[in-house]
């Protein structure tokens, strides 16, 4: 897309605007590296795997580049539909792209997904940039020994260890990315974020809850859909009525908890962050539904509204 592509204005001479994906292996720090650059936190993060399950995309702009990020679901070779659907994301987007920044975690260093996403960027003509990322966690002279063992897999550009959590070496990162990125005048509004709709933003963030406080299989077997979501301007106060769907009813249990101990908590914390987020009350009510083995239907799937 280049809107501006036919009268290119003075002012955008040395303006370079265009699209990144961020890849990596689950828990990478993907979503963590993506939320960092920008300053908000637009998508979720937990300490478990697979937690990103759509593609988020996320806007940057600086005085002479707009970084326009797409944050991926961890690569990982699942057999259930909903991992399928996961690594089409990460395909299709490769295909819609300018930079590949690939996000390797020191603290666990080359393995099986790896190697697996190493061999599909293998076809890609696009540049890759190599994000040691976790840095804050290893010594200085193990970090070195670990580039030396990465910088052959893949033709990267340039190798740059970074911390997403604490944003070292952003700097060097962003300097990079503008040098890999076409000379273009922004493609979005400067103060642009994201395009995600609030309603989404909310049903992660129960989902994001979720991921934290349960165990096991049911993170996984979890999806949020906001049904309803109703501003009321006189009250300054959204409504938001969502439904948890699990697979057994064994997880529903799990997620309404001892007299609904569980549930409450998952609201109370989603709740709190949407206030942030949204900056007004909320009113969140929750529900949980039993549908049996949704994450191996791809029309549910769909309709729990990931994007396929
Ligand atoms: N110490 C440290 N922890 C990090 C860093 N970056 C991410 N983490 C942690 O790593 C875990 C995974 O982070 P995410 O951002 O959810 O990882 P992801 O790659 O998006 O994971 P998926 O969405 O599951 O593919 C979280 O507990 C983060 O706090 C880092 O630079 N340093
Ligand atoms: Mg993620």
């Amino acid at each position: 897309m280049k809107i501006f592509s036919k009268d290119f204005p003075e002012k955008y001479k040395n303006f370079s605007s265009g699209y990144i994906i961020i890849v990596g292996k689950p828990n990478a720090g993907k979503s963590t590296l993506l939320n960092s650059l920008l300053g908000e936190k637009i998508s979720i993060v937990t300490h478990k795997p697979q937690t990103t399950r759509n593609r988020i995309l996320g806007v940057k702009t600086l005085p002479n580049a707009q970084f326009i990020f797409w944050d991926t679901p961890g690569y990982h070779s699942g057999k259930k539909v909903l991992s399928r659907v996961m690594l089409e994301q990460i395909n299709r987007t490769l295909g819609e792209i300018d930079i590949v920044l690939m996000l390797s975690d020191v603290t666990r260093p080359f393995g099986k997904d790896e190697e697996e996403l190493v061999n599909i960027l293998k076809n890609t003509d696009k540049p890759i940039i190599l994000g040691m990322n976790k840095v804050d966690l290893i010594r200085k002279d193990k970090l070195l020994l670990l580039i030396d063992q990465y910088k052959d897999i893949l033709p990267f550009k340039e190798i740059i260890p970074i911390s997403a959590l604490k944003g070292t070496n952003f700097s060097d990162l962003e300097k990079t990315l503008k040098k890999f990125l076409p000379r273009e005048p922004p493609l979005f509004p400067e103060d642009y974020l994201t395009d995600l709709p609030e309603r989404f933003l909310a049903s992660e963030l129960v989902r994001e809850k979720i991921f934290l406080l349960t165990y096991k299989e049911i993170p996984y077997s979890t999806a949020v859909v906001v049904e309803e979501f109703k501003e009321d301007s006189e009250k300054n106060l959204i409504y938001i009525r969502a439904t948890i769907h699990v697979e057994k009813d064994s997880q529903r249990k799990i997620i309404i908890g001892k007299r609904g101990s569980m549930i409450k908590r998952i609201g109370k914390y989603a709740r709190v962050e949407m206030e942030a987020l949204l900056g007004v009350k909320i009113y969140l009510e929750l529900w949980v539904k039993v549908t049996p083995n949704w994450t191996d239907k791809k029309r549910i799937i769909k309709e729990f509204g990931y994007d396929i």
